[in-house]
């Protein structure tokens, strides 16, 4: 009878066991690492020379490097919408470049990658700058006490947040509600009309920064940087800039370990290596290149972070490490951080043409390494055509979760090409820059809409690519975007290419209704 019992209890270990296994490949962790406008060719695995990034290059080495990879856009607001909603922004008009005041632009209704994580049981974390607003109404925010809607309403269990940009007010850390260090007796005060009484702004009192503007910022002024936007009060909530980047990378390490024994997705964007560029002491003045140069190798040190925490808690290879950027590279960003004059040979954009902002490649196209020790191959390159959008419904066919027909309707399951089997990406996909100016990329060709915004963006010398006539270019050829084919004998791929664009925007944003909805628990600290 013992000897039965212990056979069959055996063999329920056996078959838990096989299930737990199968559950692991199936449910792996998902860690994506979204790093702040550091450019296609700002990396050593893409060919930087004179900046060193090797924990980067390690996992590069660890995993595939894709060429191909592209944002919906060229700034952080609409591109960040994109890859949480698989939806591409431009289909509403509310998702430019937010203020710290913005309400949230995601929907509570709307069904986001934090949603379809939840339902196949993930604990899911956001940690760093958020950038997609707080609240239901533009500047009525309760930063003195519970600010909802927030993360919570749109899937994430646990979460930290910069609200908006570093160079942007309110500059407090937000943490599951509330803000973080918050005292009642000073009380927190934003405005984006006008300044407090008696508040000193960057404008007036350049003898009080320690960084000056070189274009806007030059409102309230917060750790000695003139910021955008006015604030007043929170003294004790205030952030130190040459702190940001341990304080999100140790939040973000405390979320991996209480999760460790759980399948866990993490949403992990780094401040680095956005405006202002205040890198920690440990690496000021290291890089050669500036601040902008000392950013990076502060980015590539998180990374060693994150990856050191994984590895000594055990669940490194079963965890998918997507490490990308929001969109392409600026220099002057508004700041007179040397970043132009300390430049020295380096490509931030690689071989490509514009930047940040830009409808031009180096605004879109932005590195990608997919890291999953178990089950991809090592050191693998990848030329498929991808969008960041398409993580949402490639990691639910992994997963196995069905997302409602009417969410994430622009993106594609491209899961084999993430993992690596196939070289087939997508068959086209669309990128949009700051101007709202529409573009199509497929295997070979690129097609740009006639815009009415100027070429250059002024401040940050860069090519926006807006132009009132066609625009067609050979990337395949022609990667650097000099030659515009579409007045050639190239008429025929300008009008499939104008044919696809056309039906993509005549497809209408669709309000849906199927987020899941959460109850904002409010935490007394
Ligand atoms: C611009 C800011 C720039 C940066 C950008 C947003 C000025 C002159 N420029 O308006 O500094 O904050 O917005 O960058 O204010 S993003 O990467 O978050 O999209
Ligand atoms: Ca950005």
């Amino acid at each position: 009878m013992k000897s039965q019992l212990s056979f069959i209890s055996v063999s329920v270990l056996c078959l838990l066991s096989q299930n737990l296994f199968s559950a692991d490949k199936e449910k792996p962790n998902v860690i994506f690492i979204l790093a702040d406008d550091i450019g296609y060719g700002d990396l050593g695995w893409m060919g930087a020379k004179t900046i060193q990034t090797p924990n980067v290059d390690r996992l590069a080495d660890e995993g595939i490097r894709f060429t191909n990879c592209h944002a919906t856009s060229s700034t952080s607001t609409p591109s960040r919408y994109g890859l949480l909603t698989g939806m591409y922004p431009w289909r509403r008009k509310d998702t430019g470049i937010a203020n710290g005041d913005a309400p949230m632009i995601i929907h509570p209704d709307q069904y986001t990658i934090a949603d379809m994580f939840k339902q196949a049981g993930y604990t899911t974390g956001a940690v760093g700058k958020w950038h997609l607003g707080l609240g239901g109404e533009k500047g009525k925010q309760n930063w003195n006490g519970c600010i909802s809607p927030a993360l919570n309403d749109i899937g994430f269990d646990d979460w930290l947040i910069i609200a908006a940009t570093a160079d942007r007010v309110p500059c407090v850390f937000v943490e599951n509600n509330r803000v973080v260090n918050a005292d009642p007796n000073d009380p927190i005060q934003v405005s984006y009309q006008k300044p407090f009484p008696g508040e000193l702004l960057g404008r007036d009192h350049p003898e009080l920064l320690r960084l000056h503007p070189s274009d806007g910022h030059d409102m309230a002024i917060v750790d000695g940087i003139p910021r955008i936007g006015y604030m007043q009060g929170g003294k004790s909530a205030l952030w130190h800039d040459e702190d940001i980047a341990g304080r999100i990378t140790n939040r973000a390490i405390d979320f991996i370990t209480k999760n460790k024994q759980q399948p866990f997705f993490l949403y992990f964007c780094t401040n680095d290596i956005h405006v202002p560029r205040v890198p920690n002491e440990k690496f000021a003045g290291k890089s050669g290149m500036g601040s902008r140069g000392d950013a990076i190798l502060s980015f590539d040190y998180t990374v060693e972070q994150i990856m050191h925490a994984l590895d000594s808690l055990g669940i490194a290879d079963n965890t998918i490490i997507v490490l990308t950027s929001d969109n392409g590279p600026v220099l002057d960003d508004g700041y007179k951080d040397n970043a132009v004059e300390l430049l020295g040979k380096h490509k931030p954009g690689g071989i490509f043409r514009g930047g940040k902002y830009s409808i031009f490649e180096a605004g879109t196209r932005v590195p990608m390494i997919i890291r999953w020790k178990n089950s991809i191959k090592e050191n693998g390159i990848s030329g498929a055509l991808v969008s960041q959008i398409d993580l949402m419904r490639s990691l639910a066919a992994m997963t196995r979760v069905e997302i409602p027909k009417e969410a994430a309707t622009d993106s594609r399951n491209e899961l084999n090409a993430l993992l690596g089997k196939t070289e087939k990406g997508r068959d086209y996909l669309i990128e949009q820059n700051m101007n709202n100016t529409l573009s199509v990329v497929n295997a070979n060709w690129k097609y740009i809409e006639p815009g009415k915004g100027p070429a250059i963006n002024e401040g940050t010398n860069t090519e926006l690519g807006n132009s009132p006539v066609d625009q067609l270019y050979d990337l395949k050829n022609d990667p650097g975007e000099k030659n515009n084919l579409a007045d050639a004998n190239h008429k025929k791929i300008t009008a499939k290419l104008q044919k696809i664009l056309k039906r993509e925007k005549s497809d209408k944003y669709i309000t849906h209704k199927y987020g899941l909805h959460y109850p904002t628990i409010c935490h007394q600290r």
